[in-house]
């Protein structure tokens, strides 16, 4: 069974000025009121697919009488992040037994036929959005207290009685975000389907631009370091809310444990703490956020306020390092993200990951004229290439290899190629390379698809980068995608890395860069 870390000792340093400014950075939502735009049968055909059918005009909603076993599919035509209310009313004699109803929100058509008994996965199967209630006294106004993430939602009558029917007079939603699409300057490029991914990619984003930038409103809930840093990567030149990017930012930075680590993760409620989950790209990642903020953002205090903890990333990660200038593989445990792709080997993408960040650090220290940290990051981008090429790179595959059985992965090349370990034109036959013999440990999240296309761009391959975004991304809206995924596997649509797609989210801020690729290079 998969899980996250956990520290034996957890010594949070809270930085009390820092989470003051991030709370006073806390945005006033924006809230819309929405209602369902039709009725909805949803079925698996023979080929089992899932499909959608017209089940009739919203407006007959309340002319449906419903008994035990009875429901309705209401599709509200997009995805929704909000708060919902429910006007319920009976027909019939008197209401002599409580109406008992079950309702499930999902974000896409087939979590409407999922059964939660099915889901044996190894994380929380509180994610899955499905409600039971009792309501004694009819008519009656529901706001349910949750916050959903859905386009659909099933009301199922478990029972009435022989003496009344339920009615569903009106459901509405209260749709809320620290942002609006109104906000974003429209783009045509030419391309329709880029241009719909564009869209796709904003409307994900926007849907977890909530009280932080979320990793998914459905699923986590919550900040994650490496979603973050992509959110926050799209957001600029689009949503353009910095103070959101500022107080995301104040968070992580405010709450570090155990010598000084950014928590790979953060919780805002019911008062900020990190998660003790450390892994190292994610806290390396602090770097390249901070850098790509201020440049952005132009905001020269935050950066001296965060940027001694952002070295500090760095070089705790430098301490890590054996004497030959290597991070020593920590195995299948969750201490580096990179991808969830099963069996993958992190330690390359680990060291490249720590290269591509000391740039950055580089760059940090430049801006501030830290002259000393910076010939010190020079140094280790030196050591750390030269580690690289001796330990990681194999003369006969002429690929990069990672671990104790030299696993050939797609992560370690694109990593070693972000990381410029090569030259462009190695780098450009290694993509190549990569791309002919198609290693089996791949890539399964549009995360991990992002770097992908990022590597393409770097070794100069714009057009096979945009074939990439057209494919993958292009595939998820063929399958119907409202708002990007945090999985996607166009060979194997049940692939989870929980044990179960019941609890994937399918509108997943990490899948959102496409906008970013779209914006800068179209
Ligand atoms: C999952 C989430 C999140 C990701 C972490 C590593 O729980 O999908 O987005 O950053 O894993």
């Amino acid at each position: 069974m998969a899980s996250y870390s956990r520290f034996e000792t957890f010594d949070i340093k809270y930085n009390r000025a820092f989470l003051e400014k991030a709370k006073g950075l806390k945005p006033d939502l924006i809230k819309e009121i929405k209602l369902p735009t039709g009725l909805l049968s949803v079925s698996k055909n023979d080929a089992d697919q899932v499909e959608t059918h017209n089940a009739g005009s919203i407006e007959n909603l309340k002319d449906i009488h419903m008994n035990r076993d009875d429901k309705v599919c209401l599709d509200f035509g997009d995805h929704m992040v909000g708060y919902v209310t429910l006007k319920v009313a009976k027909v019939g004699s008197h209401q002599d037994a409580p109406a008992y109803l079950r309702l499930k929100f999902a974000e896409v058509a087939e979590e409407v036929l999922d059964k939660i008994e099915d889901y044996d996965g190894w994380i929380s199967k509180g994610w899955i959005q499905e409600e039971f209630i009792h309501i004694d006294v009819l008519p009656a106004t529901i706001k349910l207290p949750r916050r959903y993430a859905f386009r659909y939602l099933e009301i199922l009558t478990i029972d009435a009685s022989q003496k009344f029917s339920v009615v569903i007079e009106d459901v509405s939603v209260e749709k809320i975000s620290a942002v609006s699409m109104d906000m974003v300057p429209s783009i045509s490029t030419g391309e329709a389907l880029l241009d719909e991914i564009d869209r796709v990619s904003l409307r994900t984003l926007q849907d977890c631009m909530q009280d932080v930038f979320e990793d998914g409103p459905k699923r986590d809930r919550r900040m994650w370091m490496g979603d973050f840093r992509l959110q926050a990567l799209v957001s600029y030149g689009t949503f353009d809310h910095f103070d959101l990017v500022k107080r995301s930012l104040y968070l992580f930075f405010g709450m570090p444990f155990n010598e000084d680590r950014i928590s790979a993760c953060i919780f805002t409620e019911p008062t900020p703490e990190p998660d003790d989950t450390f892994l190292i790209d994610y806290a390396l990642f602090t770097a390249p956020t901070l850098y790509e903020y201020v440049i952005a953002s132009g905001d020269h205090d935050t950066l001296k306020d965060l940027y001694p903890l952002a070295m500090k990333q760095l070089t705790n990660a430098i301490s890590e390092l054996n004497d030959q200038y290597i991070l020593e593989d920590k195995g299948d445990g969750f201490w580096c993200f990179i991808d969830w792709s099963k069996g993958l080997n992190k330690q390359a993408g680990a060291q490249a990951i720590l290269i591509y960040c000391m740039r950055f650090g580089l760059k940090l220290a430049e801006l501030l004229n830290d002259s000393v940290m910076a010939d010190t990051m020079q140094i280790w981008i030196d050591r750390c290439i030269q580690g690289a090429m001796n330990h990681f790179w194999d003369e006969d595959a002429q690929m990069f290899v990672s671990g104790d059985e030299d696993q050939i992965s797609w992560g370690s090349q694109i990593w070693m190629i972000l990381a410029g370990v090569m030259s462009q034109e190695a780098n450009k036959d290694l993509i190549h390379r990569t791309i002919e013999k198609n290693p089996s440990i791949g890539m399964v999240t549009p995360y991990m698809h992002h770097y992908y296309v990022d590597a393409l761009i770097e070794c100069d391959e714009m057009a096979l980068a945009f074939d990439v975004i057209k494919e993958y991304w292009g595939g998820m809206i063929k399958e119907g995608a409202d708002t990007f995924w945090e999985l996607y596997n166009p060979k194997d649509r049940s692939e989870s890395p929980y044990g179960s797609n019941i609890v994937n989210s399918y509108c997943h801020a990490w899948s959102c860069t496409p906008a970013y690729f779209i914006r800068k290079y179209k």
